[in-house]
């Protein structure tokens, strides 16, 4: 049996999860999951690593269908609920998914791509009603089976899947349920996307995994998120910084007995926790003043789980990201991949058992993220003081973009701008934003002079995701470039857009 299930079998009466206005107990969901596992399984007895890409609004159906599909012995492709249609068949397609599953609001949007792939679909509440219960028969399989493909942007043009085994996640989960004292009695509200590792396996899976109460908003608005707290139920709270951003301003507009009132509440929370991006001074201190918590800030990625953290108990220090998780081994590392000593500015380097399989079907960039000797090669560049604390400073690669918390290639948004038959050549960068810590811009160079840049704009729309586009164009004749004709990016964000680090 999966160890979440495992866990869950603790809690059985007890409300794991409330969404769309209703509460599940643990063993509703050890039951719909393991019918949905029957489902998928359709008389086989073993998904054997199968991808199933599932489009599913948050809550219920969405755990229910990840717990289905790892039961099933397959493997959870979470899709994207803003990708258009050219970045979901470019999922589908590259996680080979033999089977989708949508929530009912997505049929019309994925049926032609079913049909035309060949997929098995299944619409949620219209095709999981199990007619005749029989005995639903699970496959067993070790740790070491593939369960989740995630994809994420970096030096290359197009996303990588990244492969992560039960063994990994049950890793990742563990670790953070350790350092940050989860138990049954914890009550969290998940408001993060659910095809990232912060939303699935911070939130929700530690959550569940403690026998805590999960509850979902269908997305984030600062103002349900207050109305949440001010229920007094929630005790736990995880976010990007760009969200404490927008809850600020929001408690900001609010009159002053509302202001109090949130504060109050916000008071008796045991853990608010920040990550995904550096969070800013400013936002930490404002923070504090308004819930009188002080935010853990962690660092994690998507191929290896949480890495460094805050302390539970002990000094938070603003503009750290802390010490290494328990099970996880850190060091910073020069050029040529070895270690260097603290006070050194290095790579963060990152081995355990937390770390990643493999990129699907890219044995060589799966080769090359790694050192000779098994470090994971995280591009981030750090510090470390004297106690071991470490400080992100920045990253190798200009082409990596952060913005609101989602990790932007600046590459393949490049490449889909190329293909517009008004750009002759761009350059896309991320400028600093304090709201969005990077804001995506683009030097478009245009074949003529009729571009026009609103067309631009909601054509690229519909070929990725509105948080990847660019917020901020401008036009160029040449870009800059140095004496290897290489476009200098950094000449881009300061002369044409006025970022000054
Ligand atoms: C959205 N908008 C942006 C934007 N994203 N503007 C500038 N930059 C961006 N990046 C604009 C939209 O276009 C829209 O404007 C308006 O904001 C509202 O859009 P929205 O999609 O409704 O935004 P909102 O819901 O407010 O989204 C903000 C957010 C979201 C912060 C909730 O970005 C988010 O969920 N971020 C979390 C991502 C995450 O989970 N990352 C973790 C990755 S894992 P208009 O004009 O178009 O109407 C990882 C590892 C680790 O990083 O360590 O955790
Ligand atoms: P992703 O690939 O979406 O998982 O994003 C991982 C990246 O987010 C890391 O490589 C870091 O660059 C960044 N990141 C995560 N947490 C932090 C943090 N606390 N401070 C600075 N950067 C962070």
């Amino acid at each position: 049996m999966l160890k979440i299930v495992k866990q869950a079998h603790k809690n059985l009466k007890k409300v794991a999860i409330v969404s769309e206005n209703r509460s599940f107990t643990y063993q509703e969901l050890i039951v719909q999951s393991e019918n949905f596992a029957g489902l998928l399984l359709n008389k086989q007895t073993d998904l054997n690593e199968t991808s199933v890409a599932f489009m599913v609004l948050p809550g219920f159906d969405y755990v229910r269908v990840q717990w289905g599909i790892w039961q099933a012995g397959g493997i959870t492709v979470p899709l994207c609920l803003s990708y258009p249609i050219p970045s979901l068949r470019y999922t589908i397609e590259n996680s080979e998914a033999k089977v989708l599953v949508v929530s009912p609001e997505f049929v019309e949007l994925l049926q032609p791509l079913a049909t035309e792939k060949s997929l098995r679909l299944i619409v949620l509440g219209k095709d999981d009603l199990l007619e005749n219960k029989e005995e639903i028969l699970l496959p067993v399989f070790d740790e070491s089976r593939r369960a989740m493909i995630l994809y994420t942007s970096g030096t290359t043009n197009l996303p990588k899947g990244v492969v992560t085994s039960h063994r990994g996640l049950n890793a990742q989960i563990s670790s953070l349920i350790k350092a940050w004292k989860w138990s049954k009695n914890d009550h969290t509200i998940c408001i993060l996307p659910l095809h990232h590792v912060h939303g699935i396996i911070n939130i929700v899976g530690c959550g569940l995994w403690a026998g805590a109460c999960c509850e979902f908003l269908p997305n984030f608005s600062a103002e349900a998120v207050f109305n949440t707290f001010k229920e007094g139920k929630i005790n736990v709270f995880m976010a990007v910084p760009t969200i404490y951003f927008k809850l600020i301003s929001h408690w900001e507009s609010l009159p002053p007995d509302e202001q109090t009132e949130l504060t109050e509440t916000m008071s008796r929370f045991r853990l608010m926790v920040s990550g995904s991006a550096a969070l800013p001074v400013s936002v930490m201190e404002k923070w504090k003043i308004i819930s009188k918590l002080t935010l853990l800030e962690r660092y994690g990625m998507t191929e290896i789980g949480m890495v460094l953290s805050n302390p539970y108990a002990g000094i938070r220090y603003s503009g750290h990201v802390g010490y290494p998780l328990p099970g996880v081994q850190v060091r910073l590392a020069d050029e040529q991949d070895h270690e260097i000593s603290y006070t050194e500015i290095g790579e963060i380097q990152v081995k355990g058992t937390t770390v990643f399989n493999e990129y699907w079907q890219k044995p060589e960039a799966t080769a090359e993220s790694f050192t000779k000797d098994g470090w994971f090669k995280t591009g981030d560049v750090a510090t470390v003081d004297e106690a071991g604390g470490y400080r992100i400073l920045g990253r190798n690669s200009v082409d990596i973009i952060k913005s609101g918390g989602y990790k932007i290639s600046a590459l393949e948004i490049e490449e889909v701008l190329r293909t517009h038959n008004s750009v002759l050549d761009c350059c896309v960068v991320g400028i600093d934003d304090n709201e969005w810590g990077e804001l995506v811009v683009a030097a478009i160079v245009p074949k003529n002079e009729q571009i026009d840049l609103t067309e631009l704009n909601n054509w690229i729309r519909t070929q990725m995701p509105a948080y990847k586009t660019p917020r901020k164009y401008k036009l160029i004749n040449e870009l800059p470039r140095n004496a290897m004709g290489k476009v200098t990016k950094n000449d881009v964000k300061k002369q044409l857009f006025g970022n000054i680090s």
